[in-house]
């Protein structure tokens, strides 16, 4: 049985589409320790595939239980796909997920859901752009009119035979360079496909990761040397380095694959 993982935000459309997945094939439960709700169900169309609904989340912090059964799930569970549902209307607030998601190293297909909403936005949206700048397929679908649904679960499928990673969208090469120093240190003691993602969580200084790697008190000195080092040369602390190259890059993602029809309005006012 192949797990297929759905995340996104709260209000992204994340329940509709699960119910079209799974239909009446769906339990109802808690995740372990906390009171969130846990639901999964066997995909309809083919019950090979189990579609794990993750809570609905804005980041993979370590702040709330939301957060922390989603990131644990991702990272110790490995589901085989990972299915991003973000909403077209809120592109770039969705879009902080999505490079989380990314990080985490899992196969990832993006569901740009309530296309059906853009045009009384006035936006469009280039999906193969968009698609080539992530890295990652992009399917455009309405969950609420069910338009290109099919397409969506042809692509999480074909997602969950992928053999290869990613590679990730790069960020501030002064920050890249600090990360990768980070992935030099804790090499070999986790998972090449995992090294992004607690080379990232490492520089944040994230407690849990910290507390999960128990690196060596060598080790820890090293990489604070490197975060300090970082953290002088940006003018800023660790963890809202990561949030502005976060933000940055999608922000070009943005420019440069979302059209705003309003700006060639000309006001004969
Ligand atoms: C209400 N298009 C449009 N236009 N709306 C959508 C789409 C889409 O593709 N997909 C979902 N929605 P959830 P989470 C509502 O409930 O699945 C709508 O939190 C309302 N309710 O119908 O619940 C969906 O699980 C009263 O809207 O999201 C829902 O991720 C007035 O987005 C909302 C208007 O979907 C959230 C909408 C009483």
């Amino acid at each position: 049985m192949k797990m297929i993982a759905l995340a996104g935000n709260p209000n992204s459309g994340k329940t509709t589409l699960f119910n079209w997945l799974t239909g009446s094939n769906q339990s109802v439960g808690n995740w372990p320790g906390v009171t969130v709700e846990k639901k999964q169900g066997l995909l309809r169309s083919n019950k090979q595939f189990m579609i794990q609904d993750l809570p609905g989340i804005y980041s993979l912090s370590p702040y709330t239980a939301e957060e922390v059964v989603s990131r644990k799930y991702l990272v110790e569970q490995t589901p085989d796909a990972v299915v991003d549902i973000v909403d077209a209307t809120n592109i770039e607030r969705n879009l902080y997920l999505t490079l989380q998601l990314m990080e985490t190293g899992r196969p990832l297909v993006v569901a740009l859901n309530m296309i059906d909403m853009l045009k009384k936005q006035q936006r469009k949206v280039n999906l193969k752009k968009l698609s080539y700048l992530l890295g990652v397929p992009v399917v455009g679908i309405s969950a609420l009119k069910r338009k290109n649904l099919p397409q969506l679960e042809q692509a999480m499928i074909a997602e969950t035979q992928r053999k290869t990673t990613y590679s990730f969208p790069k960020y501030d090469d002064r920050l890249e360079s600090a990360l990768t120093m980070i992935s030099q240190q804790i090499t070999g003691i986790v998972s090449t496909e995992r090294l992004r993602w607690y080379a990232i969580k490492l520089f944040e200084r994230d407690e849990q990761v910290n507390q999960e790697l128990n690196l060596t008190a060598e080790k820890s000195k090293e990489i604070e040397k490197i975060i300090i080092t970082a953290e002088k040369v940006f003018q800023d602390t660790s963890d809202s380095i990561i949030v502005n190259a976060r933000y940055d890059l999608i922000s070009q993602f943005v420019k440069m694959s979302v059209v705003d029809e309003t700006d060639f309005v000309v006001s004969m006012s």
